[in-house]
């Protein structure tokens, strides 16, 4: 079960808890010894940064294994944004005093590390740690057009949240899927688990079916809402099915289309019919699914840099721009996103 920090950041005392988080997370991976202090001077130097730089912010951790352990660190902010990013990205250019070091090094030694920044909006930086005494798990050759995904996670409450997000690759397809288990925290979890897991014993169904089949395994849990959007190889098309309630928007050439879930529970009322659309699938689509956390208000992004970063950073984009705090999330809140776009821009 992936657990999630979300680590508000406001003053010196909680840059603490950021790196109390982010041990905990690479504890909980089995990160290793160095990489671990790596992601803890990472996770510094990120709680730093949103304390000089953009008053405050929070700092989003999340687990994965992708056959080897991840973690995932992004720092959210409202700020006045990074005026001269290059600059920024030197080392040595932090004006910290505790390290020097500021997001040149944090590039430097994470796996993963790419940055938004838009002028009055505010910055979002990513940095992923994997263990690099395990390889990768060796993947079948890839079943469709390369593509990318990548998401995030805000527990309502405490460190789990009951959403669950994934990209399952089957022999000539490839799903994502989205699960949001009815209420929130670890019995909303153990649902969406449930439905991911399943997922990946049956990869290579269309959705429709693998939506029958997560009826019968989410029977004993309290059932979730899932939406599956699946690219299969040579199509230039994506299936998309969903049951309850999950947010699906796709970018065509026509605009952003709404894909509409039909009402339902998984494994606990299928509705009598579940329809399976299929939409065009080209470079430059980019797909969004949320769970029912992300007020219902929010926009598409409009940025075309935006397409050229990592996935993870579109979804706290989408996150980040929806919230505020005038209307605090009343769920559990999961963004995942798929991108057709190669990562080509430099920083
Ligand atoms: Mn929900």
């Amino acid at each position: 079960m992936t657990r999630v920090w979300d680590v508000p950041v406001h003053d010196s005392t909680q840059a603490h808890d950021v790196r109390v988080a982010v041990e905990a997370a690479c504890d909980h991976v089995g990160l290793g010894a160095d990489r671990t202090a790596d992601a803890d001077l990472a996770a510094t130097e990120l709680a730093t940064n949103l304390l000089r730089h953009a008053g405050g912010g929070r700092i989003l951790i999340d687990t994965a294994d992708d056959g080897r352990p991840v973690v995932q660190m992004l720092a959210v902010d409202h700020g006045p944004g990074i005026r001269d990013v290059a600059a920024a990205l030197r080392d040595g250019y932090s004006t910290t005093t505790s390290l020097g070091a500021g997001l040149g090094a944090c590039r430097r030694i994470a796996d993963t590390f790419d940055l938004h920044t838009a002028p009055g909006r505010g910055t979002v930086v990513l940095v992923r740690m994997a263990d690099r005494r395990t390889t990768r798990r060796a993947e079948a050759a890839p079943a469709v057009r390369p593509v990318r995904v990548g998401g995030v996670h805000v527990p309502l409450v405490g460190e789990t949240c009951g959403d669950a997000w994934a990209c399952v690759p089957g022999r000539d397809r490839l799903t994502l899927v989205l699960a949001d288990g009815l209420g929130h925290g670890p019995e909303g979890a153990r649902a969406s688990a449930a439905a991911v897991d399943e997922l990946r014993r049956v990869p290579d169904l269309p959705p429709v079916e693998m939506l029958r089949r997560l009826d019968d395994a989410l029977r004993g849990t309290r059932g979730a809402a899932v939406a599956l959007a699946q690219l299969a190889q040579h199509t230039g098309h994506m299936l998309f099915a969903g049951v309850g309630n999950v947010g699906a928007r796709l970018r065509t050439e026509r605009g952003w289309q709404p894909l509409l879930s039909r009402p339902g529970i998984v494994g606990a009322y299928r509705p009598a019919v579940v329809p399976e659309r299929q939409l065009p699938w080209k470079d430059g689509g980019l797909l969004i699914l949320h769970s029912d956390g992300l007020p219902s208000r929010w926009a598409p992004p409009e940025d075309s840099y935006l397409d050229h970063r990592d996935p993870a950073v579109i979804a706290a984009v989408v996150l980040r721009d929806a919230s505020s705090s005038a209307r605090p999330a009343r769920d559990d809140t999961t963004v995942a996103v798929m991108a057709s776009t190669p990562r080509d821009r430099p920083l």
